[in-house]
């Protein structure tokens, strides 16, 4: 790339704007100077592998272990440091894999137990984590465990799911709905009652008041934790426990005055939830190393995340942080929401942040091309430990999948209004062939490539230099080598306009990251900050070496990270 300087006074000969360190916005400090502990997964760059769609190594069309295995130099030279990989376990595959039918083996379309083992070690043997899913909330109806429970009213595992009687003129025990849409209870013709699901009629709901469900969960994860894992994301975990009276939801209309919609206030983060997420802490840290949870904790509101810390940190270490994908991608909203999740952590807690997964659209997708270099600085240098989705990096978006090719079966509840989550699940595009490299081209894969394959892979973008994969791996490694952009810490710089702006400092080392959201190209005097900087990365350019912070000039949707040199405050 041409090396462009920039000469602000001929630039449209405008004034700068001064820009001051937020006086009023607190600082907010590494866990690691508040807490002892300088875990690992503090300052962990996770990597979710959406295990169907990474690679298939059997050629059959469908994503697995061994296929993760072969992958990792990929992973390696790219600079996660973990990965969080979904369900492999033994699933009639209703959910893709969350429809859980035996918790300690392996799918056998995902490989075998060996494979696992051998995946392990070799993520191991490159410095690479490895955390698995665990779906608490529920079973498939295909597990044994719900087969004997179904199988009558006295049967000794009646009481492991959640059964209660018809009312008097038949219809459900209350009003609760599935977020997937309809009535959470299914009918059981057999043993003439119903059974909660809060997903799928075939993801029947455990009784977690039930202390056997606590204990054969406890051998689950030992056996798991026996094995060396680093780590259990759980799934839906704060919707484990219920209202034990099974209220009535409360029902509001919805902003266009149509449809009811329920919050799900009865089964949401009920308070007897945490005295079983501490007990799943005790399991994991009666085991040597420094293992990890991560919650998908459906938390929106700041508060609420808070209480999945547990009182003590003694719950859940990683919280998702999902509150950006519902977030407009403007600065001053961006701005705002992080401020509040910062100032809402428990002390020593540390932020897991989350823009991007298997439910949701893809970034690019979400907030439009221009931005995707600047969704990727926000989440490699904000304070906490990020996590990426497979194919963020290489710049994946969402593709229409005709009805016909549909499998998620969210997508075809509501077709028309709602195409479900294969868009944001497609194959994984290595390379430019008809199938990238996913599967063999002969071999037809669980999901249609994306046609952009051409150009969105990794073979073509390893060699570019100016790729969105270079620019994600230079981050990565930048943030790596970067003690300020892993555990220093951070302080918010006034609103100003399009531009959202934050120091991150460890010791000597001070970096200034800023990010233009917007189309203009805003003149900022920074030199509140340090006479001078040196620019690290530019999202859009090179810039020269030293820039002088009294008149800094972004390109439109540029971000940069600065390395502050001496002076200011
Ligand atoms: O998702 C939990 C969840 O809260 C869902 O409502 C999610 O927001 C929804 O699927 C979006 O359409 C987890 C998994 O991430 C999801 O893939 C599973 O379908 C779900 O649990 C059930 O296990
Ligand atoms: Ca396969």
């Amino acid at each position: 790339m041409p090396s462009l300087a920039i000469d602000c006074k001929t630039e449209m000969g405008r004034e700068p704007m001064l820009v001051h360190l937020d006086a009023d916005a607190q600082v907010f400090e590494a866990p690691t100077d508040a807490h002892p502990s300088t875990a690992w997964w503090r300052s962990a760059v996770f990597y979710e592998v959406y295990i169907r769609s990474f690679q298939d190594s059997n050629g059959d069309g469908i994503g697995d272990l061994r296929g993760i295995e072969q992958r990792l130099p990929y992973l390696q030279q790219l600079g996660v440091d973990a990965l969080w990989i979904t369900p492999f376990y033994p699933s009639p595959m209703a959910d893709f894999g969350y429809d859980v039918a035996d918790y300690t083996a392996v799918d056998p379309s995902f490989g075998t137990m060996a494979d696992f083992d051998r995946l392990l070690q070799a993520a191991h043997d490159r410095d690479i984590r490895i955390v698995i899913d665990m779906v608490l909330n529920h079973t498939s109806d295909a597990h044994p465990w719900f087969a004997e429970s179904r199988s009558s009213r006295t049967n000794p595992k009646r009481d492991w799911y959640i059964w209660r009687d018809a009312q008097p003129d038949g219809s459900p025990p209350n009003n609760w709905t599935t977020f997937f849409g309809g009535s959470a209870w299914a009918w059981d013709e057999t043993t003439q009652q119903y059974y909660l699901h809060l997903f799928l009629d075939r993801q029947p709901d455990l009784n977690w008041r039930n202390p056997e469900v606590i204990a054969a969960v406890d051998d689950v994860l030992r056996f798991w934790l026996d094995k060396g894992i680093d780590g259990f994301r759980l799934d839906a975990i704060n919707f484990l426990i219920k209202h034990a009276d099974f209220p009535d939801m409360p029902v509001v209309t919805n902003a266009t005055g149509g449809d009811l919609v329920q919050y799900h206030v009865h089964v949401n983060n009920q308070p007897e939830l945490h005295p079983l997420l501490q007990n799943v802490r005790r399991v994991l840290e009666s085991y040597p190393g420094e293992r990890v949870l991560i919650g998908e904790t459906g938390t929106l509101k700041a508060p609420e995340l808070a209480e999945f810390y547990g009182a003590d940190l003694d719950e859940i270490h990683l919280p998702m942080i999902v509150l950006p994908l519902h977030t407009p991608w403007q600065a001053a909203a961006m701005r705002q929401c992080l401020l509040e999740f910062y100032a809402g952590l428990p002390p020593g807690a540390t932020p897991h942040f989350v823009f991007s997964n298997h439910d949701d659209k893809r970034l690019i997708t979400r907030y439009g091309y221009e931005q995707h270099r600047s969704i990727a600085v926000l989440l490699l240098t904000l304070l906490g430990s990020p996590i990426l989705y497979y194919g963020d990096e290489i710049a994946m978006c969402d593709m229409f999948i005709p009805l016909e090719k549909r499998v998620d079966t969210a997508g075809l509840i509501d077709p028309d209004t709602y195409p479900g989550r294969d868009p944001n699940r497609t194959p994984m595009q290595w390379d430019a062939s008809q199938h990238a490299g996913f599967t063999p081209d002969t071999v037809e894969p669980w999901l249609p490539v994306n046609e952009n394959r051409s150009t969105i892979n990794v073979a073509v973008q390893a060699a570019a230099p100016d790729s969105t994969l270079t620019f994600y791996t230079t981050l990565l490694h930048l943030r790596r080598d970067s003690r300020a952009l892993r555990v220093g810490s951070i302080r918010f710089l006034e609103e100003t306009g399009d531009v959202l702006a934050y120091v991150r400092t460890f010791g000597d080392e001070r970096l200034l990251i800023a990010i233009n959201f917007g189309s203009g190209s805003p003149i900022l005097d920074l030199s509140e900050l340090a006479d001078q900087a040196h620019c690290v990365l530019s999202s859009t350019l090179q810039r020269p070496d030293a820039v002088a912070l009294a008149a800094v000039a972004l390109n439109a949707y540029e971000s940069v990270v600065f390395k502050l040199g001496a002076g200011g405050t």
